[in-house]
């Protein structure tokens, strides 16, 4: 009896130790792999998106990047996971991925009840239709789709958006849904549905993918908020604080006019206190000037960050904006002291 409650007592704490090991925290996990294991899309231009040697870009990508060099001194130690709309969340819950990076709305029902948390919003969108002119020369508003067939993906908000939209219009139409995009959009092509529906950002990716883009149009109105941004799992407040204050450093750089290539020199000769303690640079009494000891990472995060991979401003411009292919304007995505809505707190 004696030995049998020994046995009992020995293997409850054996899996005291197995469930404190199981749940050391994301950050050791991602020491000990040596990457951080990133969720992104299957290829969406200017967010998450694979040449043929498999090398990623986009800001999503770009974002992972960022952690990476924060958390490992290397952006590039980084393994992409592409998973489709309804694969995402599934794959965070089950430890697949460290971060979700996957241009993903962040709603009320995703941070609250899937055991999920949003770490910031990397780029404030909102859900529009594309129209093929030729085929609906008197189709200018989405007022004009009553009726219409609308090609979207599953498991996205697009979908639920849609229902919401026509119905509180009171005008009929027919969903046709695909799990993967590509299938989507060839429905669209071929002419299976009069309109496809996404977040704006990716209508305008998907329009230059098309057969003949200058053909379809992106109807004006925005039925949508789609604040998309980075999703971690809840219950790690260590890894929730660095994946949020990554994020929170690349906007905090542009507004601090630090860049991927003015770094270096901000680092040593900038007498600006918040400069100095964004990128951990030595203090006057000697002492360190950052946080990154706080967040148990490197106090050079923020500057291994965006010396390799630029702040906030640097990270647009290039993947969506004005030096890349989709030349999409900062709108809403200006800083807040620009007239946008992206502000991050203070470093202090
Ligand atoms: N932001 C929306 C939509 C996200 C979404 O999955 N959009 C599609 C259409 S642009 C996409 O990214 N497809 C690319 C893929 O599945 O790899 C959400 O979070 O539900």
């Amino acid at each position: 009896m004696k030995n049998k409650l020994l046995t009992l007592m020995l293997g409850a704490a054996a899996s005291l130790v197995l469930a404190g090991a199981a749940s050391a925290g994301t950050l050791d996990d991602v020491r000990q792999h040596g990457f951080v294991q990133c969720g992104v899309s299957q290829g969406l231009m200017g967010f998450s998106v694979p040449d043929a040697q498999n090398n990623w870009t986009g800001m999503d990508v770009d974002f992972c990047r960022a952690i990476a060099a924060a958390v490992l001194g290397d952006g590039t130690k980084v393994k992409f996971t592409p998973l489709t709309a309804k694969e995402r969340f599934t794959a965070l819950q089950s430890g697949e991925i460290d971060v979700l990076s996957r241009n993903t709305t962040w709603t009320m029902s995703r941070d609250t009840s899937l055991g999920l948390k949003f770490a910031g919003i990397m780029y404030y969108d909102g859900q529009g239709f594309i129209v093929n002119k030729t085929k609906h020369p008197n189709v200018a508003s989405v007022k004009d789709l009553g009726g219409a067939t609308v090609c979207t993906q599953s498991g996205t908000t697009t979908e639920l958006n849609i229902a919401d939209y026509f119905k509180s219009h009171k005008m009929d139409y027919k969903l046709l849904t695909f799990e993967k995009n590509d299938e989507a959009i060839a429905a669209y092509q071929d002419g299976r549905c009069d309109s496809y529906s996404t977040d704006q950002s990716g209508l305008y990716a998907q329009r230059l993918k098309m057969q003949s883009p200058d053909d379809n149009v992106v109807l004006p109105e925005i039925i949508s908020k789609e604040p998309l941004g980075p999703v971690v799992r809840q219950g790690d407040d260590a890894w929730f604080n660095i994946v949020k204050w990554v994020y929170f450093a690349l906007v905090n750089a542009e507004e601090l006019g630090i860049t991927s290539k003015n770094v270096d020199e901000m680092k040593a000769t900038s007498t600006d206190p918040e400069v100095k303690r964004l990128l951990g640079a030595t203090s006057d009494d000697g002492t360190a000037a950052g946080f990154g000891i706080g967040m148990g990472i490197d106090e050079s995060w923020a500057f291994d960050a965006l010396k390799q991979v630029g702040n906030y401003g640097e990270i647009f411009d290039r993947n969506v904006g004005k030096d890349s292919p989709l030349k999409i304007a900062r709108g809403k995505n200006e800083l807040w002291m620009n007239g946008g809505l992206q502000y991050a707190p203070p470093v202090r």
